[in-house]
């Protein structure tokens, strides 16, 4: 299955929630400042997710008010709003043997299957990939974990439940640099940016691993759930503060009306988006690339519509 047809699976909902609320403005005479507040009060109720509702009807107070407009030119002004808003990341490149990547977020984001996903993909891509059960916290955690390297077919370090994250991902490193593997992913306990003991517990497995070497981890990636709303972006700046996050992966845009909040993400972060995630199993994890997002959210829409 191609990328796009994932994206567009994925933002089916999102796609027919901002179609359906575009009916109050089109035909029905010139657009007025009345009927775009409706359409925003509309998207915010359709769970289009607020901030992305703002970002889109703001475009069309720009560009639409006093305009008789086509479903096609309201879709037209969204998208290019959108592709405005939205920047593809750097290539991702691999910067050493193995290169380090550490998964953090706060919990139930999604971390472990998204490294599960990632594990898979690229191995599929012909990459040796060692997986570290970093959450020690629970011993489900490290199961949980384990089952997606048997399925991904990647090599595995774990420890005890409730030993040391940074001794975990340290031996993970050091099994990674022996066997020659290209990439080492690095699974965390989810934790809250304002419990101080966790995110201590997270410098110490940044400052552990350097002791390899100072370039590790290559990459720091926040995963977020894209269903969650303003919050997420406050805590991403703290986050952020704290660790240079060099990308990020955004979860759950499948089944929800809240695709948006890519929008909302990369307006108000200065952090490349790398993966979105578009259901659970292990292919529904896609590179982000702004186009193929773009088209997802606001292409075929009529023809979606009646499909659904
Ligand atoms: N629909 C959907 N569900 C997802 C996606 N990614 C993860 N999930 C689900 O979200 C739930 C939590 O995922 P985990 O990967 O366990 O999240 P986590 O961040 O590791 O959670 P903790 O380790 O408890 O902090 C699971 O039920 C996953 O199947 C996604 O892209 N779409
Ligand atoms: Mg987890």
């Amino acid at each position: 299955m191609g990328f796009l047809s994932v994206i567009k699976g994925g933002l089916t909902k999102t796609r027919n929630a901002l179609l359906s609320e575009l009916k109050g403005i089109v035909g029905a005479g010139k657009i007025t400042d009345e009927m775009l507040e409706n359409l925003e009060e509309h998207l915010i109720k359709a769970d289009v997710g607020v901030e992305a509702a703002f970002l889109l009807t703001d475009a069309l107070r720009e560009n639409a008010l006093g305009k008789s407009l086509s479903t096609e030119e309201v879709l037209g002004i969204m998208r290019t709003e959108a592709e405005r808003l939205l920047s593809d990341p750097p290539p991702f490149e691999l910067k050493g043997k193995p290169h380090v990547i550490l998964v953090i977020g706060v919990n139930g984001a999604g971390k472990t299957t998204t490294i599960g996903k990632l594990a898979s993909r690229f191995i599929s891509e012909g990459k040796k990939v060692l997986i570290a059960a970093g959450d020690t916290f629970r011993a489900a955690a490290i199961e949980q974990l384990e089952a997606w390297a048997e399925r991904s077919q990647a090599d595995f370090v774990k420890h005890q439940e409730g030993s040391d994250p940074a001794a975990v991902a340290y031996d993970a490193c050091e099994a990674a640099k022996a066997r020659g593997c290209d990439v080492v992913l690095i699974d965390t306990a989810g934790r809250l940016h304002n419990k101080d003991h966790l995110m201590e517990e997270l410098r110490k497995v940044v400052r552990v691993i350097k002791k390899h070497d100072p370039s590790y981890p290559h990459d720091l990636w926040l995963v977020i759930d894209g269903n969650t709303g303003q919050n997420t972006i406050n805590q991403t700046k703290v986050f952020h503060q704290s660790f240079p996050l060099t990308g990020l992966v955004i979860t759950k845009l499948d089944g929800t009306a809240k695709g948006g909040s890519v929008l909302s993400i990369s307006s108000a972060l200065q952090i490349p988006i790398r993966w979105i995630g578009m259901g659970e199993q292990i292919h529904q994890l896609v590179p982000f690339n702004k186009q193929e997002y773009v088209e997802g959210l606001f292409e075929n829409a009529l023809s979606n519509e009646d499909a659904n």
